[in-house]
Order: structure tokens, then C-alpha cells, then sequence
């Protein structure tokens, strides 16, 4: 179960690095690489999906499997993104946003789908933050995302999202994002809620990583930066770890 073994981390101080793909970003050539890479870098955890998606995402996700043996999970952008070839799917409530579809109304669509299926089901709070630039996840989602000074909404935010039941709550900066989410929000949603806080968007160095590990995230997400320099990954999986 990647419940099981994201709670065991948190219980050993462990952070857990999360590498996204998006599999529109690749050739099968280069999947098979970066799926490679991954596996010898120590990733903990894969995330499949993107904000709009055309390629087919069974046979991405089949290849990635061929190639390691880390869990994938679900990361998706819409409806189309629910493949019974991964492990899990974070289950996302856009709670930042006053979209309905993306509150409850796909969930509903999806549902008996996700139930017939094979998928360990992490429900997840997923908050957008202001990153700098407008990203496509905003575009997409038609929500707006919290100011980045804005940290008592965040907070309360992720409180009512514990409070609703929710198990994860996700602070995203957006794919690309010029500023990932800052250190002291991290820190006071940490402080307020009892579930695991995931982090992504905008991640470039090492640096940002580990202060934000420090900060309280206890799953990192990176995607753009190992889709520009696909090299990177074995450091900012080690900064992740150390
Ligand atoms: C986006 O949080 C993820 O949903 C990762 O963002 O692509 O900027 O690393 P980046």
C-alpha cells in the first residue's frame, strides 16, 4: 500500500521525492530513459499526468512499469487521466477553488469507475498558491489561486480540508512555476494539520528542496526542471533524502 509506506516514512523522518511525469513531454525513447534514471536515482514515487493531456496514458504508464519498480500514481488533470495500469490515484478536491466540478461534480463521474478498479484511493486537498506567473493548472482548472502572502488562508484552507476527511493535503505552486510555494507557509500549514503535506511546482535546486523539506513537506514533487535537465535527478533526489 503507498499509504502504508508514505506513513511509515513520516514516522522515520524519511521525505519521500516524487518525480511527475508528464507523459505528453515524451517520446516512448525517452520515457523508457527517464523511467530508467529514476529507478537507479532512488525516486520514492511517480505522478502521472499533466493539466491537458493527449497522449495515451496506458501505454506511458506501461512503460514506466517496465522500467522500474517505484509506484505510480495518478495525477490527474481531468477525467481522461484515470488508467487502471498505476497503483493509486491522489484523488484531488480542488479546495482552493470555488469550481464545483472539481470539488465534488467529477468525483461523482468517476467514481464507481475508480471503485471497480484497482487503484489504492488517496483523497487528496489540493490547494493552488500564487507562483509567480499564471500556470496552466489556473487556466485549465478555472480557479484562482491564494496570494503567496496570503498564509492564513492557506492554513485554514488545509484545516478544513482535514476537517472534511480528506488524508493529503498537496500545496501547488503550478508546473513551471517561477517561485515554488515559500518556506513559511509550508511551515504553518505543517503546524496545523495532522495528515502528510505533499509540495510541488517550481522546484530548481537543491537548496529549495531542502528548505522546504525542513520547512514540513514530507513529499516533494519535481517535473519541469528533470523534463529541461533530466541530469539533475539523482542530486535533487539525494537533497530530498539527506
Ligand atoms: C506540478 O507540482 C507539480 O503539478 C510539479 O511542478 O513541474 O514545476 O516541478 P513542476
Amino acid at each position: 500500500m503507498i499509504s502504508e509506506f508514505i506513513h511509515k516514512s513520516i514516522a522515520n523522518n524519511k521525505k519521500i521525492f516524487a518525480l511527475l511525469i508528464d507523459p505528453d513531454k515524451h517520446t516512448s525513447q525517452t520515457l523508457h530513459q527517464l523511467s530508467k534514471n529514476a529507478q537507479e536515482s532512488s525516486v520514492d514515487l511517480i505522478l502521472v499526468g499533466g493539466s491537458l493531456l493527449n497522449n495515451d496514458i496506458d501505454s506511458s504508464i506501461e512503460i514506466i512499469k517496465k522500467n522500474t519498480s517505484i509506484p505510480t500514481l495518478l495525477f490527474p488533470g481531468n477525467l481522461l487521466q484515470i488508467s487502471n495500469k498505476a497503483d493509486g490515484i491522489l484523488l484531488l478536491s480542488l479546495i482552493s477553488g470555488r469550481n464545483p466540478d472539481l470539488l465534488i461534480g467529477n468525483h461523482v463521474i468517476a467514481s464507481s469507475h475508480i471503485k471497480r478498479s484497482q487503484l489504492e484511493v488517496l483523497p487528496t486537498g489540493y490547494i493552488l498558491i500564487e507562483g509567480g506567473k499564471s500556470t496552466s493548472v489556473e487556466y485549465m482548472s478555472n480557479t484562482k489561486p491564494i496570494p503567496s502572502d496570503k498564509t492564513d488562508i492557506a492554513v485554514a484552507t488545509a484545516i478544513a480540508g482535514e476537517m472534511l476527511g480528506l488524508r493529503y493535503i498537496y500545496l501547488e505552486a503550478g508546473s513551471g512555476a517561477y517561485n515554488s510555494v515559500n518556506t513559511n507557509m509550508i511551515r504553518r500549514v505543517k503546524e496545523n494539520i495532522n495528515i502528510p503535506l505533499i509540495v510541488g511546482g517550481g522546484f530548481k535546486t537543491e537548496a529549495e528542496i531542502i528548505q522546504s523539506a525542513n520547512s514540513g513537506a514530507d513529499i516533494l514533487v519535481v517535473g519541469s526542471s528533470i523534463e529541461q535537465k533530466p541530469e539533475l535527478l539523482p542530486e535533487l533526489v539525494k537533497a530530498c533524502h539527506q
